[in-house]
């Protein structure tokens, strides 16, 4: 096995590329592809300050490294979940990662800071652990992209995780979630720029990537993932790659070019990117922490409301709440 660049031993294969790489070659085009994608999509442009949504996993920490060897300004932002010991341990490896590397990083921590976690959350509004745990997820790192008057924030998901997601909202044509599927999302009142610079490599080249580049991250899952509906959709993926490979690059990118323009009105505010053009102004401010809201109290505050102080709730080992 050659590498394609330079024909000495290889350490990894792409099978979408029907290519071989050495390491040199490899970081490269982990590099090239991150660009790529920022290009692309007019994601950032040079010198931009970026929060970088940082989990402890290969992919955030891969992002973060990535987005410093590109240029940009990029400073992490990791929000402490309450997870069990999935949440000491993630939170060790991001805070060593920063350490290691002097790269500023910001920490939230729902427990310390609002006097809750996910799972108690969870149990006092009656919602399902990761829809408590996105929604205080996207409020914070909005929140603190707009405080901290950053450029855009950038999450770590990958081909793999958008392909996912695309096939389970196309399962059940879930057009107001497919129109929200795109690689960037403007800016609006309220709202920071997202950003996925990842979204041309898949996950088994993340890992590859933080394995050369000497990133320790958290191999475990989070135990609310399991039995997750995404799991089951890239395992479905995956088949259908290792028979077919670059479907997912396929599936994923064509959606963009030919498919994603039909469901843009599906999602008001979300596709045209004109300023000034967005849903947001008939929006309210939540009367407690200003943020939109189109009631007078956003949705996170009310979650913090209902769980700050309860009888904290733990979590099994199969990801059950008691
Ligand atoms: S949403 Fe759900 Fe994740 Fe939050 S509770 Fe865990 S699995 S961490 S991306
Ligand atoms: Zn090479
Ligand atoms: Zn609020």
């Amino acid at each position: 096995m050659k590498c394609r660049v330079c024909r000495e031993p290889a350490v990894i294969d792409i099978r979408r590329h029907n290519a071989n790489f050495c390491v040199e070659h490899f970081l490269r085009l982990c590099r090239d592809q991150t660009a790529k994608a920022i290009e692309e999509f007019s994601m950032l442009s040079p010198g931009d300050k970026v929060l970088v949504a940082v989990s402890g996993g290969k992919d955030s920490l891969a992002l973060w490294d990535l987005l410093v060897e590109l240029g940009y300004e990029a400073h992490g932002l990791y929000i402490g979940l309450g997870i069990g010991g999935y949440s000491d341990r993630s939170g060790a490896m991001v805070r060593d990662f920063a350490q290691a590397r002097g790269l500023e990083l910001t920490q939230i921590d729902l427990r310390a800071d609002y006097d809750t976690d996910v799972p108690t959350a969870a149990k006092a509004t009656r919602r399902v652990p990761c829809s408590a745990c996105g929604l205080s997820k996207r409020h914070l790192f909005d929140r603190a992209a707009l405080d901290g008057g950053y450029d855009a924030v950038a999450t770590g998901h990958n081909l793999d995780d958008e392909a996912a997601v695309l096939f389970g909202n196309t399962l059940r044509w879930q057009t107001e979630y497919l129109a929200r599927q795109m690689p960037v999302l403007e800016a609006r009142a309220g709202f920071p720029r997202k950003v996925k610079p990842l979204v041309r490599l898949g996950e088994r080249e993340m890992a590859a990537y933080c394995v050369l580049r000497g990133i320790d991250y958290i191999v475990e899952e989070c135990p609310m993932a399991v039995g997750n509906k995404h799991l089951g959709y890239k395992e479905a993926l995956n088949e259908i790659e290792a028979r077919s490979p670059g479907s997912k690059h396929d599936f994923y990118f064509g959606y963009l070019a030919r498919a994603s323009h039909r469901f843009a009105d599906a999602a008001p505010g979300v596709s045209s990117g004109t300023p000034g053009d967005t849903d947001s102004a008939s929006v309210g401010r939540c009367e407690r922490c200003g943020s939109p809201s189109t009631s007078n109290t956003c949705a996170f505050c009310r979650l913090i409301e209902a769980s700050a102080g309860a009888q904290p709730v733990t979590i099994t080992e199969k990801g059950r709440l008691k």
